[in-house]
């Protein structure tokens, strides 16, 4: 495709002309394939981006959107209503931990925040608690590009040119400590920083206070595994001063830790749950927030003819993303598929770890089916990191994902034993093309 052809679409989070003067251009996708333009068969080890859970092209999902467009291309939610969402709601709270048994539907991780973020604060207002505001983020943290996500967000490449961030946040420190180096699964130490949220609570007053937002499992930031009791303790702070807890589970949600959310594998229940990405597989935009009982209940206190939350996207629960993610439950639980993403997480560990003698290598962290493995640093910050992915991508067909020096792993989890050696045996290949 020749370059003019590339102009007009103003590509995400891309280097727009380093990309366009070489494309990397993926045109068809199958399990765990990607093909690329030039014919080559790519292994995905990326899930898409952290989306594609059950593999690419499943034919149950394609005929779902198509039937679902047929029956019913499009109706509002908005003082109307229809089947899909209805049932899809009743069958995401099975999967949910107990009490998180309300759905609100979005279109994207970013919104499932907002959404999260607007709830808390009504919540607390309805409570007569209408003081209670403020945000506390964490560093790392990733919770999308909107306004209020960059502004609890903790990546400060995504906030410094947009000196609009909304008031009344602040953040805890990342949960990363030095000397944890090549911990497989979660660190031991490390519960303690959770206890810093006692002094912003000092700080701010509880009384300002309306949530906390964290991933149980730092995805964008770099991938960092929750150290053993952090979050049961932050889930104990925020209790004990009527904080509400938000976990954003956009990429955890979905089987990608062996269990359906981070929540259920933690043993953590938050108040809120934000998710989206393997809601549909990634085939169709949509997210969802779930929310306790208690705070759905809030709501639900007004006269009966009063809408309760003004709040809402024209595709909230959208017929046909609703359709594509029922029929994306079906394959995870026909197929075992978070059962299967725990069975395979001992060997995905050993396999990402036998990496850990290359020199090149500073450090390497694992969960379920995430993975990273993070380079020392070059002369420019970054550089590696990149150059792994792209020689990963042109010359051993595989593709991962760069944050920065950081090599983030998340592969379908349908992945099996031998694509995972050939991943692990790829990223050895370019990473071992570093000189040191
Ligand atoms: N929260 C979390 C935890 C996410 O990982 C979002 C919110 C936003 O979702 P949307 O659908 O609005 O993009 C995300 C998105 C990476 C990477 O490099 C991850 C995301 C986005 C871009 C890059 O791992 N996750």
């Amino acid at each position: 495709m020749p370059w003019n052809e590339l102009d007009a679409f103003w590509m995400p989070f891309t280097s727009n002309r380093e990309f366009k003067s070489a494309p990397r251009m993926l045109t068809s996708a199958q399990g765990m394939h990607f093909t690329s333009d030039d014919g080559r068969k790519i292994l995905d080890g990326t899930a898409g981006l952290w989306c594609v859970n059950a593999g690419h092209g499943r034919e149950e999902i394609a005929k779902a959107a198509y039937d679902q467009l047929k029956e019913l291309d499009f109706a509002s939610a908005f003082q109307m209503g229809h089947p899909r969402p209805f049932q899809l709601a009743e069958r995401l709270i099975q999967h949910t931990p107990e009490g998180l048994d309300h759905v609100f539907f979005t279109n994207s991780g970013s919104e499932s925040v907002e959404t999260a973020l607007k709830i808390a604060v009504a919540y607390h207002r309805l409570n007569g608690n209408g003081s209670k505001t403020k945000f506390i983020g964490r560093e790392k943290g990733y919770h999308g590009t909107n306004l209020g996500g960059i502004s609890v967000g903790g990546l400060g490449s995504n906030r410094k040119d947009f000196n609009c961030l909304i008031p009344g946040v602040d953040h805890l420190q990342h949960t990363w400590i030095k000397g944890s180096e090549f911990t497989k699964g979660q660190p031991a130490k490390g519960a303690e920083l959770a206890d810093e949220l006692e002094s912003l609570i000092a700080l701010h007053s509880a009384d300002n206070i309306a949530a906390v937002i964290v991933e149980p499992v730092v995805g964008a930031g770099g991938v960092f595994i929750p150290p053993q009791g952090y979050l049961e303790r932050l889930r104990e702070i925020t209790r004990q001063h009527d904080i509400l807890l938000i976990f954003d589970e956009v990429i955890t949600g979905f089987g990608r830790i062996g269990k359906p959310f981070a929540a259920n594998r933690f043993q953590v229940t938050p108040d809120l749950l934000t998710t989206a990405k393997g809601l549909t597989n990634g085939a169709i935009p949509m997210g969802a927030v779930f929310a306790h009982n208690k705070i759905h209940q809030a709501f639900m206190n007004g006269p009966e003819s009063s809408i309760e939350l003004f709040h809402g996207y024209t595709y909230s629960g959208h017929p046909v993303a609703s359709a594509v993610a029922l029929a994306t439950l079906d394959i995870y639980q026909h197929e075992g598929l978070f059962e299967q993403a725990l069975a395979l997480e001992h060997c995905w560990q050993e396999g990402l770890h036998s990496l850990s003698d290359l020199k090149a290598v500073k450090d390497i962290r694992n969960i379920g089916l995430i993975g990273a493995v993070e380079l020392h640093p070059g002369d420019q910050p970054g550089q590696r990191g990149k150059q792994v992915f792209l020689d990963c991508y042109w010359q051993q067909n595989t593709l991962v994902r760069g944050i920065g020096d950081t090599l983030a792993l998340s592969p379908p989890l349908i992945i099996n034993e031998q694509q995972i050696h050939q991943l692990v045996e790829a990223l050895r290949t370019a990473i071992s093309k570093i000189p040191t």
